[in-house]
């Protein structure tokens, strides 16, 4: 893992801004390429701390994700949730064998007094993944989600719930007192930075959590890099996850104008699905650069050309 500043900064959520990252990967070399990564996920679960996100996206990097689910690790064992489950353990979430040691392992170090950032570069290196992968945070940051049925636990409401309960906000606890790592702020502020991407992932429980850091929204709309965004809405639905159903259930129009709206002050660019190729002239009206591609990401070649888009997109505007 390098410690020199990186031309391009991702930031990202788990499964969908992980398959751009991948992307970005097979075009920018691994000490070029620094991807911030949503910890307000991340629970201590089974005496265990867990970081989703971070997980997902090393496990994508290193080849070794679920095709299935895109997060966990491909051909992943139950022996571990089995036994819990006979014990009568909750088991609403799994951990399969493999990931488990990971876990064990992270929470170890945590206790030792390792930081987040210092275990997470090590797995990565471990796990053979030379891009830059640092946590938003080393301070804990836990998302809470607003429902009709009462505040829940983030992954309580994703995985216990399964997204069902309407929500009607978001707390991100303990970002007062959270600073985004120091990477991160020295990145910003580095003029050889070319692109900052916002990933396709989720605007309100993924990236939010990013922006909400102290000073973290002051030095994006600081520093030299263009801001681009992918639209994580395609055709009024969500490529994964429940974006969609969160911008209903908080009365906000289905459509990648207002995830726009939402990084207002923040963009440059934007990449728009081809599916709302209709839309481009809306979208032009809020951001000054737009560009049409398929953001649906099915497989890697596709990856790779829209992680291309989206960096010759920083360059135009960059050059306009
Ligand atoms: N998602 C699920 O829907 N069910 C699970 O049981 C589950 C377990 C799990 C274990 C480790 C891990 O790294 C991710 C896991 N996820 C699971 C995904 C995770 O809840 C979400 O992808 C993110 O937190 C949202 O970005």
């Amino acid at each position: 893992m390098s410690q020199a500043s990186p031309r391009v900064l991702a930031l990202c959520g788990g499964v969908g801004g992980a398959k751009l990252v991948l992307g970005l990967s097979h075009i920018v070399a691994g000490e070029d390429l620094m991807v911030v990564v949503n910890t307000g996920d991340d629970f201590d679960h089974l005496g265990l701390r867990v970081c989703p996100d971070i997980d997902t996206v090393s496990y994508t990097l290193a080849g070794v994700v679920n095709p299935e689910t895109g997060w966990g690790r491909a051909g992943e064992t139950g022996e571990f949730m089995a036994a819990l489950a006979s014990l009568g353990g909750e088991d609403w979430f799994f951990l399969g064998d493999r990931d488990l040691a990971l876990h064990v392992e992270r929470t170890r170090r945590l206790r030792d007094g390792e930081t987040l950032s210092d275990i997470t570069a090590d797995f990565a290196c471990r796990l053979g993944v030379t891009v830059n992968i640092v946590p938003m945070s080393d301070d804990p940051v836990a998302t809470k989600v607003a429902t009709k049925e009462g505040e829940l636990a983030f992954q309580h409401y994703f995985v216990r719930e399964r997204c069902q309960p309407a929500v009607t906000g978001f707390r991100f606890q303990g970002i007062d007192r959270a600073s985004p790592h120091s990477r991160i702020v020295e990145a910003l502020q580095n003029p050889a930075l070319e692109a900052v991407v916002i990933c396709p992932s989720n605007p309100f429980v993924s990236i939010d959590p990013i922006l909400a850091l102290p000073g973290l929204r002051e030095a994006l709309t600081r520093c030299t890099a263009p801001v681009v965004a992918i639209s994580p809405i395609v055709g009024g639905a969500a490529v994964k996850g429940p974006t969609a159903k969160m911008m209903a259930e908080l009365n906000v129009a289905v459509t990648p104008a207002a995830v726009v709206t939402h990084y207002a002050g923040l963009l440059e660019g934007f990449v728009l699905d081809e599916r709302d190729a209709a839309c481009k002239r809306t979208i032009e009206r809020l951001v000054p650069h737009v560009s049409i591609g398929d953001t649906l990401m099915v497989n890697l070649d596709r990856k790779i050309a829209l992680a291309e888009q989206v960096l010759a997109l920083a360059g135009r505007c960059v050059a306009a």
